[in-house]
């Protein structure tokens, strides 16, 4: 439904989240989703309130956090409140059921508590998704969602073919939960029909406007790309917080993102 905005989208949209996910994006013009990959709390907090209005979502890998405490997730609710973003944890999630949920609720990170996106890989099969879908209904909230990790930007990624096929077959299988994907692109097997029900959320990651990519083997694309590829909602890390102004940087993604959201649903001047 890439051709729809995304207040229409929202109208009739199953999932609460998602219909949120779409009005954050429609209040502040902006379908950036921070990759807030700093290494301490002070780092995190402060990326997280310089650059809070500019994003629709903040995620994070709250495992590399350093000197990690309650004061690191209560800060970074605090600050959703303040910017009206969502808090997506990049977690990967990909073990079996009963383990996943154990990494869900508890340990130290809890992170059930404080992130409204989670995302899984399918390598487990259906299991680690029904196991996330328990624990959100069983705390009544409207406001958890799951995104699953169908295809990677690193070189030679593994998630390709069936895989990120089963990965779209499985979504199905669990529409209140699963909000969507991380992939490169629109994947195919997915209504486009605006009349169907089915609309899942495209999270692009690896989206970079000066990079090709890193030593590690990260592939980048642009926004504009990431967008004309059927994206709706753009990943960039290094390529805001990395650069000597990321206020300056995270408006220019702001931008970058925007007006080929417009070019796409045909509404800019
Ligand atoms: N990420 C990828 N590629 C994937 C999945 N996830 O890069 O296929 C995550 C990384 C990092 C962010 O874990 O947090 O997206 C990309 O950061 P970057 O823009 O600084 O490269």
């Amino acid at each position: 439904k890439s051709h729809l905005s995304f207040a229409e989208r929202a109208v009739n949209h199953p999932s609460p989240l998602t219909r949120r996910l779409f009005e954050i994006a429609e209040q502040k013009s902006t379908n950036i989703v921070l990759s807030a990959d700093l290494t301490s709390t002070a780092e995190l907090l402060k990326i997280a309130d310089d650059l809070g209005p500019y994003i629709a979502v903040l995620k994070t890998h709250i495992d590399i956090i350093d000197d990690f405490s309650r004061k690191t997730t209560d800060g970074l609710v605090e600050l959703s409140k303040k910017h009206n973003f969502l808090i997506f944890e990049d977690r990967k999630f990909i073990d079996i059921g009963n383990t996943v949920q154990k990494q869900y609720r508890g340990g130290a990170l809890r992170i059930h508590e404080w992130a409204h996106i989670v995302n899984a890989a399918v390598l487990p099969g259906p299991g680690v998704i029904q196991a996330l879908e328990e624990t959100i209904k069983t705390h009544n909230v409207t406001d958890r969602g799951v995104l699953i990790l169908a295809e990677m930007t690193s070189k030679g990624s593994l998630a390709v073919g069936s895989y990120t096929e089963a990965s779209v077959a499985i979504a199905k299988q669990y529409p209140s939960t699963v909000m969507g994907f991380v992939c490169t692109k629109a994947l195919s097997g997915l209504s486009s029909d605006a009349t169907d029900e089915e609309d899942f959320v495209v999270f692009t990651t690896g989206v970079n406007m000066a990079s090709k990519g890193d030593a590690l083997g990260q592939q980048y694309q642009t926004p504009t790309t990431a967008m004309a590829g059927g994206s709706d909602f753009l990943i960039a890390g290094r390529g805001i917080y990395a650069n000597n102004d990321p206020v300056k940087a995270a408006e220019a993604y702001r931008k970058a993102g925007w007006d080929a959201y417009q070019d796409r649903i045909g509404k800019k001047a």
